[in-house]
């Protein structure tokens, strides 16, 4: 049966795959709970802990560079979907517009929905990462976190948050909903850091 939904990569694919994965058909959904339903005109960003509070409305966030961009996507469950295309505001871009107090060392990304996942500075400020309003040339649809969400390629899917409505700069390192849960704190799965020890 798993062969319907789950190929092994051939070798030309291999290196691009993370030990204990394999290539998912199509594009699977991966949601604890509900699919939240939010219109572009109701989605608001809020910045909230170490920096200087602020509300990026949804013309505020495409009054920003607009950057298209391919990333491969690793969920846990251990399916991955190489050469996803997106279109979406840089993390770093977004980061210029704040005024961040030098004390934060991590952050925590909240959701529509109230799901949460945490990242540490480093991890969140990466030019790969990106929020993504954009799937496959098309907006991005609800269940895989339209009409906004974060993606960051170089760690589990768990930590791109989907419908994300918030980001709140910490000093210390705090755990998300999947991290309370058992699973990893960073979550890189070129050491399959699955889980907590
Ligand atoms: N808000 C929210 N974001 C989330 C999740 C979720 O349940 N709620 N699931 C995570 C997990 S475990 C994965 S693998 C990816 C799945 O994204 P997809 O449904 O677009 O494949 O979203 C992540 N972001
Ligand atoms: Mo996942």
């Amino acid at each position: 049966m798993a062969g319907k939904y789950f190929q092994k990569p051939g070798p030309e694919l291999a290196d691009r795959v993370p030990p204990g994965q394999h290539l998912a058909k199509g594009f699977p959904v991966l949601t604890y709970g509900d699919t939240p339903h939010i219109a572009q005109a109701d989605w608001s960003l809020t910045i909230t802990g170490l920096a200087a509070p602020q509300t990026f409305t949804w013309a505020d966030m495409m009054a920003l560079p607009q950057t298209d961009f391919t990333a491969d996507f690793h969920c846990v469950t251990t399916w991955s979907k190489l050469d996803v295309t997106w279109r979406g505001v840089r993390v770093t871009d977004l980061i210029a517009q704040l005024q961040v107090n030098p004390e934060a060392a991590c952050v925590m990304l909240h959701c529509y929905g109230g799901y949460t996942t945490n990242l540490t500075l480093a991890d969140f400020v990466r030019p790969e990462n990106f929020f993504a309003h954009t799937l496959d040339g098309s907006p991005l649809p609800p269940d895989h976190g339209g009409p906004m969400r974060l993606v960051v390629p170089h760690l589990y899917a768990w930590k791109s948050a989907k419908w994300v409505n918030g980001v709140e700069f910490l000093a210390e390192p705090a755990l998300g909903f999947w991290e309370r849960n058992g699973y990893h704190h960073r979550g890189e799965p070129w050491a399959e850091e699955r889980y907590s020890g």
